[in-house]
């Protein structure tokens, strides 16, 4: 598989997805959004891969927001079908992969940078990262679930601060606001999300993708997540794994799982 705006590692279990328009601060146009599309679909169907990580080109931004060239001549029409569009192959996809992805955030994360970041089911920020929804400043809202998921990880309070504002904020108070897991500095910035990433691989991954299924659903207004939890629960009864997982405790070794 070729592309032009991402570029696609795979070492050992993980693969890097990496957002690679640095000139422009890695701001996402309809072909990168297209590419993270075919790349996160084409890593969840190989079984050899175990994680996924997210990251940007350069030193400066993980995504400085939608290509703002881009989109600038988009009517009402196009603007409602594009993000319905990208907010189903992109950003719902990505947080619904049965494969957990962790989102490494070398720089500015932006509008849809970040909306990007917050789809991902784990997030690590270098010291440099910035953090914001500036889209009213353009004349805009936040259109691929931003105004969505920053209240459910940071409140609602501080996320309409944030949106209304049109600010940023720093790593260190991104942190502080939960918005991501932890701040290491630039340069152990990947070697930290592959660290984590080698942590998760060692589970059981019919075992992740129910809990990613699970804990998903306390956040879907369609859903019950306690009866999605159940149902989950007593499913990995049924696998491999959970045989594998329990026989190798009692035998007193590690698990081999799939
Ligand atoms: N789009 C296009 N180009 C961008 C860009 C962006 N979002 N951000 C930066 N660039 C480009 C700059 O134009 C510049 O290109 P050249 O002029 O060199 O060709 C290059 O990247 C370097 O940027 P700067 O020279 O500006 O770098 P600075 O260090 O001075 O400033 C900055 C860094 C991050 C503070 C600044 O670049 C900046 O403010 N960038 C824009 C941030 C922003 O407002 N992002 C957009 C948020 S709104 C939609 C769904 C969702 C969305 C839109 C539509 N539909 C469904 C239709 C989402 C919207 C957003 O994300």
């Amino acid at each position: 598989m070729s592309y032009s705006t991402i570029v696609y590692q795979q070492k050992e279990t993980i693969v890097t997805i990496t957002i690679n328009r640095p000139n422009k601060l890695n701001a996402l146009n309809a072909l990168t959004l297209k590419e993270i599309h075919t790349a996160i679909k084409h890593a969840e169907e190989d079984y050899s891969v175990r994680c996924i990580l997210l990251t940007g080109s350069g030193e400066k931004a993980f995504v400085a927001g939608a290509d703002i060239k881009e989109f600038s001549k988009f009517n009402q029409v196009e603007g409602t079908q594009l993000a319905t569009k990208g907010q189903q192959l992109v950003f719902d996809c990505i947080e619904n992969l049965n494969t957990p992805v962790i989102c490494a955030i070398n720089g500015y994360a932006l509008g849809g940078g970040l909306e990007l970041a917050m789809a991902c089911h784990i997030r690590i920020a270098s010291e440099n990262a910035r953090f914001g929804l500036p889209e009213v400043s353009l004349g805009l809202i936040p259109g691929y679930g931003g105004t969505q998921r920053l209240p459910q990880l940071i409140g609602k309070g501080r996320a309409l601060e944030l949106i209304l504002s049109a600010g940023m904020i720093t790593a260190e108070k991104a942190l502080l606001y939960g918005l991501v897991n932890s701040v290491v500095s630039l340069e152990n910035l990947i070697p930290t999300a592959i660290k984590l990433g080698k942590s998760i691989t060692k589970n059981s991954s019919t075992a992740i993708s129910a809990a990613i299924y699970s804990v998903n659903a306390g956040f879907d207004v369609n859903k019950n997540g306690y009866e999605i939890e159940k149902e989950s629960f007593g499913n990995c009864f049924g696998t491999s794994d959970f045989k594998e997982g329990t026989q190798a405790f009692l035998q007193k070794r590690k698990p081999n799982f799939n």
